[in-house]
Parts: structure tokens; sequence; C-alpha cells
């Protein structure tokens, strides 16, 4: 693994993307955010003895070699992955689990087969309600529970890849090889990695993973009360300069970038002066659905001094990301602008 990136737990192995990584609209397989519930395989499976078993409500239960797979349409797609909890360590108020920064997010182009393909092979049962996920990685502490992670079957036959290729590249040990799901523009708990078994379910999968976490719920509520985590919500995160960064009186590049799961990126607006005004930012790089959108605002500093700098970004369904992040007892979900401002000092 690349050394750059911030290891937060190496057993299971937790690791965010640096800075400046973030800078560019493919996030590097070497320096892609990490992150495991369980023991990551020791080596890669052989691709000649690896099965997926498609079971439970469907009419045909599959057991697909690697070359089946091959055999379907391959679709290639861009699509940003981002931990739920993301941004955690940048709440106001402490919430438990991986003190992230703003780097457990990165973009990558996968190829793979959509999953319908794969479900229209083995023929859906009437009462076909949600797809659980199962891979093959060892659960690490006493309880031994697996990660084994759910979808509804709409989310599961419209836009749900199942992913054998990251950046050009078989997909990564890390990553999920030699298969991982991406619910495109769903959070990374729906993105289950070294997948061994696909069931069809009349319901939601229950189990740890399902109604413990990946729910928003506050202190002393049940988390089953909470709604589950599904797709990422609208958000801008700046990469340049960076929080404590000192500069001289000249132009600043303000680079960011901004993500809205399901939804494209409309506009991003900049604040210099702590969000009381704001300024269009240029929408820059490549636009594609699922993928995160870079930006750009270059800023003249009037005088030295400190300055607060803030993005806010605003979604095609008109949906403006948050001055505050809705906090929750995990830390879900921080897209709050306040928490993501960076504070810079200009030298005169
Ligand atoms: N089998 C398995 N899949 C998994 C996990 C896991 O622990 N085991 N972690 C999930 C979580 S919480 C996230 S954020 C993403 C991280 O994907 P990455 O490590 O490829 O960045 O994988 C998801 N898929
Ligand atoms: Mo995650």
């Amino acid at each position: 693994m690349n050394e750059k990136m911030r290891v937060m737990t190496d057993r299971p192995l937790n690791a965010e993307t640096p800075l400046e990584s973030l800078r560019s609209w493919i996030t590097d397989n070497d320096v892609f955010f990490k992150r495991n519930q369980g023991q990551i395989p020791q080596k890669p499976v052989s691709l000649s003895d690896w099965r997926l078993q498609v079971d439970g409500l469907v009419n045909l239960k599959l057991a697909t070699t690697f070359e089946d797979l091959r055999r379907l349409p391959r679709a290639v797609v861009a699509d940003t992955l981002e931990c739920s909890g993301n941004s955690r360590s940048l709440l106001k108020k402490k919430a438990s689990g991986n003190p992230w920064t703003v780097g457990g997010v990165g973009n990558a182009v996968w190829g793979g087969i959509w999953l319908r393909d794969l479900l229209e092979k083995a023929g859906l049962k009437a009462d076909a309600r949600h797809v659980s996920f199962e891979g093959f990685d060892q659960p690490l502490g006493s309880a031994g529970i697996k990660f084994i992670r759910s979808i509804p079957i709409e989310k599961a036959m419209s836009s749900t890849l199942l992913a054998y290729e990251m950046n050009g590249q078989p997909l990564p040990l890390e990553h999920g090889h030699p298969l991982r799901a991406l619910a495109l523009g769903w959070t990374g708990a729906s993105c289950v990695k070294w997948l061994k078994r696909i069931t069809v379910l009349d319901k939601p999968f229950e189990g740890f993973f399902m109604d413990r976490v990946y729910r928003v719920f506050q202190k002393g509520e049940d988390s089953k009360s909470g709604q589950v985590v599904t797709d990422i919500e609208i958000k801008s995160i700046i990469v340049e300069p960076a929080d404590g960064q000192t500069l001289s009186i000249q132009t600043v590049p303000i680079r960011g970038a901004a993500y809205a799961g399901e939804e494209g990126i409309k506009k991003v607006d900049v604040s210099v002066d702590g969000g009381s005004t704001w300024h269009p930012a240029d929408l820059v790089g490549p636009e594609q659905l699922y993928a995160w959108r870079h930006w750009e605002y270059r800023w003249k500093p009037p005088a030295a001094g400190d300055y607060t700098i803030m993005s806010r970004a605003t979604d095609t369904k008109d949906q403006m990301q948050p001055m505050q992040a809705n906090w929750n007892s995990l830390g879900y979900g921080n897209n709050g602008i306040t928490e993501h401002a960076v504070t810079v000092h200009i030298n005169g």
C-alpha cells in the first residue's frame, strides 16, 4: 500500500486517501481509501476455483464461474465511492467510529457486468424484494459476524454493477478481487467486496450490519428505528488549499470536488468570508452521473489576514448542501458546509 495513505487501523485495515490524491478526477488504486470490517484475504483466489452462488427467490440457482461473467455484456461506469462515515472526525460533536477526515472517498472507473443481467439469467420469483451480498473475507473479533448487506430489488435491477476491474486493472485484492458489488451512487456499505454469494430475499436481510450499524439514529434510540444509509447526499470538499496553510498575497486557486450520489452537480459556490457572501465556482473536468465533479474558484485575497473558505454544492434536483451536518450517533453522512470549511493565513 502507498505510504502516503493515513492508516487509522491495521487490523482490520482502514486507511484514507491523502488530500492531494483527491485533486485528480480518477483516484489511483494504490491510494484509494480502504475500509474493512474483517480480514482481507491473504492472497487472491484462483479464478478457476472461484464460484458466485446466486440463490434464494430465483427460478434457477446459479454457480457462476468467472468465465461465465466475462461472457456477459461488459459495462464500464465511473462511480464515486464514499464510506458512510467519511468526514466523521470533522463533526463538532464526537461520534463513534473510524476518525475519517475527508479521504474516505474516491472516484474510479469500474468495469464489470450489470447485476440485472445475472439476475435475469436466474429469473426472479414474484416475491423478490431485496438482494443480499456476501463476501468471503473472514470476520475479525469473537462475534464472528459476516459482513452481509442487502439492497432493494429496484436498485439491484436498475443501477448496480458487479465490478471485476478498477481503473483499467483487474480489481485489486484490497478492493474485492475478483468481484465486488457497486450500488452506484450509494455509500460503500452497499458495495460488498470479495463476492461469493448473492441471495434474492422477500425482505431486507436481518443482521448486525443491517440493523445495528449503517442506520441514522440519535443517542438512546434503538438503532433499528433509524433509516438505513443508502445513497450519498449532496456534498462538496475543498482539496486545495489545505486547512491551516499559509499563502502569499496573490491569486489563490481554490479547488474541490462535489458529489451527490444518484444526482448530478448543478453548481458550486464558494465563500471566503465565513458564509456571508457566495461566488460561483467553475465546474471543471469530466461530468458523469455517479461520479464527482471537480470545481475551481480563483480568489484574489484583498489583504493579509486569516480567512475561512467554504464551499456549497447544489445538485440537479436543487438540493443544497446544508450549513451544518445532521448529527447522528454513528456520525454518518457528514456533508456540513461549516464542518468542511478550511482556514488559511494570507501573508502580506
Ligand atoms: N466483504 C466486505 N465488503 C465490504 C466491506 C467489508 O468489510 N467486507 N466494507 C464495506 C465498506 S463499509 C466500505 S466503505 C467499502 C470500502 O471499499 P474500498 O475498501 O474498496 O474503498 O467496502 C464495503 N464492502
Ligand atoms: Mo463504509
